[in-house]
């Protein structure tokens, strides 16, 4: 077995393993990324398109904006329409200048993973069999199998970027962890088209036949989702009966502008909220997906993981840099009061523009949307949704 060592060890080369390690980095912390698949496996991976002012910044202090302030679109709010009444939440005006930008996850993953190889830091990609180890004691390490030969990795900390399905959740013992799960009874049918968007901000669409969402990757590329039956498959929807239900669901205004085109990607992702407390066990730490999931509606996955990057890069600098080790103590606590708010308001926009009839009874349907006509009817109401979509601030450590 051969013995390699690094300050902090990062499982997952998805955003957050990438963005945290390119942080690091910045401040002189040597880091190692273990990733089970190769890269352009996790480039494949078409998931967000909406980025806080709070990722921007991090991006930014990452050093990797370039594209993200050239391609990226600025956007000062977004349309929530009921059965095609539309309201404009202006977010810039609701939140004091706040806005929100719209740049492609697969791009902002891009541009870490060139980042990262263009300063010559080491990420294993086709890692197999990783497994962290002893990570209450002092020496933490972590063995894995790279190219057939094995590995052990001793490090000081161990960041688990590993999304969802990863093993870092799992190396929390089972009666030190407690989970906390809402499965949605519909999903998202997925659709990527090289034809110019319906809108040049979002719309998010309650309609009679369920939820649709008008989102965007460029003027010449557009990202748009539908609500189906978790039994659907996506042979149910060939192109042509996606854009007629699609078009059915939009406002009259954007329907009349909708350009139709061959699908470039098409799939039916599952929602669910979901946390794992605590997110943290010893020296290792829990970060995005690997300790929480939120149904897309909100745009905060991606979102959420960028806080919790921003926590621990903030706890390792103070560790490393002012030689405060104690301070790891802090990361669960503040990571998931974030974590939290962002599972309200995701659960809670889910709620508001889904159709949930056939699983709660009508009663509910008309409390949700009398609900969400109360809050578009008033600054108030509005306001408070602004707030959540361009994010809460980054709480400070102690
Ligand atoms: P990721 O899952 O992205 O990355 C984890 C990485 O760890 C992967 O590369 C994986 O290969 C690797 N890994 C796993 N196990 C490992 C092991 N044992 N060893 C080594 N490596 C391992 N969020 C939004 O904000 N808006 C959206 O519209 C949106 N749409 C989504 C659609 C889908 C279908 C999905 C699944 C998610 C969506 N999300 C969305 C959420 C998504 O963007 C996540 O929040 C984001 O990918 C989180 O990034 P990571 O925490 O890096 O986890
Ligand atoms: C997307 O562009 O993929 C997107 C945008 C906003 C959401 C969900 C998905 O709420």
């Amino acid at each position: 077995m051969k013995t390699i060592k690094t300050q902090v060890a990062i499982i997952g080369a998805g955003p957050s393993g990438l963005l945290l390690g390119q942080l690091l980095a910045k401040q002189g912390i040597d880091n190692i990324i273990l990733e089970r698949v190769t890269g352009d496996y996790v480039l494949g991976r078409i998931r967000a398109g909406i980025l806080e002012q709070g990722f921007v910044n991090l991006v930014r202090e990452a050093g990797v904006d370039a594209r993200m302030d050239a391609e990226g679109e600025i956007h000062d709010g977004f349309e929530i329409a009921i059965n095609g009444e539309c309201t404009y939440i202006n977010l810039k005006e609701l939140t004091d200048g706040q806005v929100v930008v719209c740049y492609g996850q697969v791009e902002i993953t891009r541009d870490l993973m060139e980042a990262r190889a263009a300063a010559g830091l080491q990420t294993y990609y086709e890692a197999s069999e990783v497994q962290p180890l002893d990570v209450k004691s002092g020496q933490p390490a972590i063995t894995f199998t790279h190219g057939g030969e094995q590995y052990r990795l001793e490090c000081d900390y161990i960041a688990g970027c590993d999304g969802f399905h990863g093993v870092s959740r799992k190396t929390i013992p089972s009666d030190v962890r407690q989970e906390y799960e809402r499965i949605y009874p519909f999903g998202w049918l997925g659709v990527m088209s090289d034809t110019p968007p319906v809108s040049p901000e979002l719309i998010y669409c309650r309609h009679e036949r369920g939820f649709a969402l008008a989102s965007r990757r460029s003027a010449t590329r557009s990202r748009y989702y539908i609500q189906v039956p978790l039994s659907d498959r996506v042979e149910d929807w060939p192109d042509e009966v996606f854009w007629d239900e699609f078009k059915t669901r939009l406002p009259p205004d954007a329907a009349a502008r909708l350009v139709t085109g061959p699908s470039i990607e098409k799939s039916i992702a599952p929602l669910r909220s979901f946390v794992c407390e605590p997110m943290q066990y010893g020296r290792l730490f829990l970060v995005g997906d690997a300790a929480h999931i939120v149904p897309p509606t909100g745009a905060k996955g991606l979102n959420l993981a960028a806080s919790d990057v921003a926590t621990l890069y903030r706890i390792m600098t103070r560790v490393y840099r002012d030689n405060d080790p104690d301070c790891i103590t802090q990361y669960s606590d503040i990571a998931l009061r974030r974590v939290w708010n962002g599972e309200r308001f995701s659960w809670w926009m889910s709620n508001m523009l889904h159709d949930f009839r056939g699983t709660e009874n009508e009663f509910f349907s008309r409390m949700a949307e009398s609900e969400l006509r109360y809050y578009l009817a008033s600054e108030a109401g509005q306001k408070v949704i602004a707030e959540q979509y361009v994010g809460l601030p980054y709480e400070a450590l102690k």
